[in-house]
């Protein structure tokens, strides 16, 4: 497992232009938040993890330019095994436990268990494999094939560990609500949900095995140096162009060609194949707290911006009512950086009328490293955000035809 003792996290405020090109150049800087140094813009906070060797220099060209920054992680390797502490020994007996963070393999069985524990609601489909072999599986839960529906995903990016969490406890709240509460099963009988809650298990697996922070997929193509693609550079949105990388050893490398991880593939065609009914697509990673609209890889406001927005709001309101978590949204390319080959994009550009990432928990105090504790109040705001998206979809369906 690699070690990343003694390796710290700053949140930097670029105030000048200067400031940027400094931040920039800096030898080694692993971008938390924006994802990369051309997405630096002056008045940002910029979150970048750093080597241990590279700690007192870098604080050193900080402060000598009077760049203002603190410690956002005092070390990290502490921080990243706090994160498992109290774990629970059996994690996966004859109940599943929604408050700690669980390895690719008790996901893998929990789909399986919760799709048997419903039988009359959901079934187990299999999108496609992985780079390494294994099943990307989706929990599809389908009333009437003539309903609208509402596409989400969990995991595109390996280390963003909430963004799993909380599929599991969302598809649990949903299926115990169905016949309970009302909400649940008036969406249940009107929206079908195809629900995606591990995207890149190869990159998930390799995150609790090798390195926690890995983001990508685990592929790796004849000519270039290093593993991984980013599932979220990958797919048919302006793919290659600004905000994506051709060099297979950064963090957002586009991959080969449009859509080579099978992974990406796999779930472009589902989406393809099924865009006629899909109103509405969340994609859920981690972390900065917002609702990123369509487009990311262009300032051209969307014809639809004004949708967008309206239930974009709606979904931010709901998740602010429950604990006062502030959530914010808007166009990718103005609220955070340029992003070419995302999901979001691409499924907003074949026809989905409503489409987002949503970046959960928290602004970067934590960051990637969010604690358990954090699990269930995360996925109790963030349900009521998907309750209302569930109106969402079926208003745009009703409107629609
Ligand atoms: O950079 C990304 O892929 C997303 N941020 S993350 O920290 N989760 O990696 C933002 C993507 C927003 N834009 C598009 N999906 N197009
Ligand atoms: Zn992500």
């Amino acid at each position: 497992m690699k070690d990343y003792t003694g390796d710290q996290v700053l949140s930097i405020y670029p105030q000048r232009e200067s400031d940027v090109k400094i931040l920039q150049d800096l030898e080694e800087a692993d971008f938390w938040s924006p994802k990369y140094p051309e997405g630096v813009r002056v008045g940002m906070k910029i979150d970048v993890h750093f080597p241990s060797y590279l700690i007192d220099n870098v604080k050193t060209t900080l402060t000598e330019h009077g760049i203002e920054y603190q410690v956002m992680i005092e070390d990290l390797q502490s921080k990243i095994d706090d994160q498992v502490r109290g774990r629970k020994r059996s994690q996966y007996s004859m109940t599943h436990d929604y408050d700690v963070y669980h390895t690719l393999e008790e996901i893998e069985q929990w789909m399986v268990d919760i799709a048997a524990e419903f039988p009359s609601l959901v079934t187990l489909e299999h999108l496609g494999m992985s780079t390494e072999g294994r099943h990307v599986n989706m929990l599809s839960i389908v009333r009437n094939p003539d309903n609208p529906a509402i596409l989400i995903d969990c995991t595109f990016h390996a280390r963003e560990w909430i963004s799993p969490a909380f599929c599991q406890c969302f598809t649990r709240n949903l299926l115990e609500g169905y016949g309970t509460d009302p909400v649940f099963t008036q969406h249940i009988d009107n929206l079908n949900y195809y629900i995606i809650p591990m995207i890149n298990p190869d990159g998930y697996k390799y995150s609790w095995d090798e390195d926690r922070l890995w983001r990508k997929t685990r592929s790796k193509y004849p000519g270039d140096l290093c593993y991984g693609t980013d599932p979220n550079r990958n797919c048919d949105a302006n793919y290659g162009g600004e905000g994506a990388s051709n060099n297979s050893c950064t963090q957002t490398y586009r991959g080969p060609h449009l859509e080579s991880e099978p992974e990406v593939k796999a779930f472009a065609d589902f989406t393809r194949a099924h865009k006629s009914k899909i109103m509405v697509y969340v994609s859920v990673h981690s972390y900065s707290q917002l609702f990123v609209l369509p487009w990311s890889y262009t300032a051209t406001p969307t014809p639809t911006l004004d949708v967008l927005r309206k239930y974009a709001k709606k979904g931010a309101d709901a998740i602010g009512s429950v604990y006062g978590t502030v959530y914010t949204y808007g166009q990718g390319s103005e609220s955070l950086y340029f992003v070419s080959g995302g999901s979001k994009d691409f499924a907003y550009d074949v026809g989905i009328p409503w489409s987002c990432t949503l970046e959960l928990r928290d602004t970067g105090y934590y960051g990637f490293l969010l604690p358990q504790d954090q699990i269930v109040p995360v996925c109790v705001e963030t349900t009521a955000a998907l309750r209302s998206l569930s109106d969402t979809a079926i208003e745009l369906w009703l409107n629609k035809s």
